[in-house]
Parts: C-alpha cells; structure tokens; sequence
C-alpha cells in the first residue's frame, strides 16, 4: 500500500480553541475527583473531538542505540548506567526505510525514529535527513526524537519532511533534578519552542511511576496544558523499570492512578492525540481498555520500543478488536 500525499492525522495548532489557563490545583482537583466522574468528563471531550474507536498508531525504531551521555535515571540507554543495553552504530538509511515499510505494512501510520543523543551532530544529521525524506516518501507520517536542537537543525528537519519532533518534559520542574542532572527544564522547553517556530508539530509528553507525587503529577500536565499551543501530541508512559537503571526498585503505581493521568491528558488538552505509551507490555487488556475509555487515542505499534518489549501487533490487533476498535488511518 503506498500513498503519495501524508495526511495530517491531528487537528491543526490553529484548531485548537482558545487557550486555557490550567493551575496545578485545578489539576490535581480534577486527579481528586471520583473515579467515574472523571471519567465521563474525560468521555464527553473526548467524544466533542474525536470518533472514540479510533486509535492512532505509531511505531517506533531506535536508530542509534545506547551509550548516551545523559544521566536520564529511568533510561537503560545513558552511558552512567548498566542496564546492559549493546552500545550501537547508527543504523543505515536502508535498514531505516526497510523497518518503516514493515511498520506500514502492519498498519502504522506514523514512523518514529529515535536515537541516544543529548543531540545530534551535523554528521548525525546529514544521515537523519535522509532517512526522514526516505520514510515520508513512503506516505507515512515521520516523527523523530533526537534530543536538544539548534534553530538550523529544526530548520533542516521541516526542510526535510518532518512531521512531529518528540521532546518530552518527562515530569514536573519541582521533580525534575530528582532524576535528570545533565540538561535542565529550560533546555527542554527552548528545544520545544524551536520546533513549533519551525513549524513542525510537537509530540511532548511524561512518565508517570517515577516516585513523584501527586501534585508533581498534575505539575507535568499543568506545564503541557498551558504550552501555546499545546502538543498535538502527548505520550503519556508508564516508568519500564529497567535492572541497572537507578528507577529500577521504584514502586509501582496503581494502574487506576495510571487511567486517571491519561483522563486529565484528555481533559486538559481536548484536541490532542493522547498516547497510551510505555509500559503497555506490563499492562492489562482491562486497564488498557480504561485508558481508551478516558481519552487515549494512540499507541506505540509493533513488538519493540526502543530497547524494550511492547505488546506485538497480534496482540494490539486482538485488542482492538475486541473493543470494537479501529485505526484510525484505515477508517478516516
Ligand atoms: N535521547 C532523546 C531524548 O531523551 O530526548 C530521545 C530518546 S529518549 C529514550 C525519549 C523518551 O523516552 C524520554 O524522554 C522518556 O520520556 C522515554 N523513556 C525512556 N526510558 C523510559 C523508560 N524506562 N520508561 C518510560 N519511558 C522512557
Ligand atoms: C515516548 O514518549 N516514549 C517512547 C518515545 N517517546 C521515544 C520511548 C519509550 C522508551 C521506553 C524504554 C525503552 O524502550 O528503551
Ligand atoms: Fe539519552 Fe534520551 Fe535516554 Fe536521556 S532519555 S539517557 S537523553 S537516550
């Protein structure tokens, strides 16, 4: 199946309806709320703005992986921890657009190529380009997560077809330096403000699990949510505690807390695609199908993040159908 033209699957910065101011204790009142109750709130907006049995897929490819030289604490892939991951050269444009064609090929529509940097070289670059023109040529949306950017480098990334650039937050300010030493917040929201002047769409998002509490939960929604505009979207993950990362014994959350969080993503930030993202593969088909019921709309696709297991498509595949769920791509 090849297209020629890439379709925009989430509504236009320009669609999104005026902004809206959120406070970290107008968040947390919304965590507060009965379980059903926020539900249905989460159910009515998302219903105002999405057909509800509709998912978007997006697989993943790590393109360079390992030895990185962030100190992230949840990431089996920096260099200051011993998770075992195989250090790796950069993989070649073939075998990028190889991988892509597989994923449309199993019903993805959007490609995300990640890669271990703080950020990437003008070499790192050259090579990158290539592979985003490649993959968009294939009629797929592109994505790519690649650290920090310059001015030239988002520009380079339009020029070359790109669609979204995921940069998460991760967590809240206050939290942060709990678990990040080598770039700070601000580094974070300059590479994210580059990427939408450039005009790309931005995919910023969070982990949930890291032993933040609750109002440092709504802190990382609230600085998402009061972004002008916000993320088209929102990967919303689940720590994957990795052995040899320094989260490895960090406790696990109540699934039920998990539904909560993907619930005020939709709330807060109508029009965003919300990605159930990290941490499906530890998931039940039951609190999966709560997360849909509170507004996720897309998910990671195919066997493998980027160092770590996902549900495979047979899996998904079962999944939505016992649902009653589609993707969306192949229905719109
Ligand atoms: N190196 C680039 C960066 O950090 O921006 C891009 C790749 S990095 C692996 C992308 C994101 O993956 C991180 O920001 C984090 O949110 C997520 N991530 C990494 N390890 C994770 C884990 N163990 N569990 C959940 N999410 C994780
Ligand atoms: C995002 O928010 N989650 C993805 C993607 N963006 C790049 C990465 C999850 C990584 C999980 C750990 C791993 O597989 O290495
Ligand atoms: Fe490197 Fe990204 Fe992992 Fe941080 S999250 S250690 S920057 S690959």
């Amino acid at each position: 199946m090849q297209t020629q033209t890439v379709k925009f699957y989430s509504p236009a910065p320009s669609l999104q309806k005026e902004a809206q101011r959120w406070s970290v204790a107008d968040i947390e009142a919304l965590f507060n709320l009965p379980f059903s109750d926020l539900m249905f709130r989460a159910q009515q907006i998302h219903r105002e703005h999405f057909d509800p049995n509709a998912v978007q897929l997006s697989t993943l490819l790590s393109i360079k992986t390992g030895g990185c030289s962030e100190d992230c604490g949840y990431c089996p892939q920096s260099a200051f921890h011993n998770a075992g991951v195989e250090n790796k050269k950069m993989l070649d444009v073939s075998e990028v657009v190889k991988a892509a064609k597989a994923a449309q090929d199993a019903g993805a529509d959007r490609f995300c190529m990640g890669a271990a940097w703080r950020e990437p070289s003008e070499e790192d670059m050259a090579a990158v380009v290539e592979m985003v023109k490649e993959v968009r040529a294939l009629g797929m949306e592109t994505c790519a997560t690649l650290g920090m950017l310059n001015d030239g480098q988002t520009g380079q990334l339009r020029a070359a077809g790109l669609d979204y650039y995921n940069h998460n937050l991760d967590t809240a300010p206050e939290f942060y330096g709990n678990v990040i030493s080598t770039r700070d917040y601000q580094d974070r929201l300059d590479t994210l403000e580059r990427v939408r002047k450039a005009g790309m769409h931005v995919c910023s998002g969070g982990i949930v699990g890291m032993g933040e509490n609750l109002t440092q939960r709504a802190g990382l929604i609230a600085q998402l949510a009061n972004m002008e505009p916000y993320p088209e979207s929102v990967p919303i993950n689940n720590l994957v505690k990795v052995e040899g990362t320094p989260l490895a014994e960090q406790e696990d959350i109540d699934p039920l807390d998990f539904v909560r969080t993907i619930a005020v993503a939709r709330i807060t930030m109508p029009t965003a695609r919300v990605r159930l993202s990290a941490g499906r593969q530890q998931m039940s088909d039951a609190i999966q199908a709560l997360c849909f019921l509170a507004g996720a709309n897309s998910i990671f696709y195919g066997d493998q993040l980027l160092t770590t297991g996902n549900p495979d498509v047979g899996r998904d595949r079962k999944l939505m159908d016992k649902l009653g769920m589609y993707p969306f791509a192949e229905k719109h």
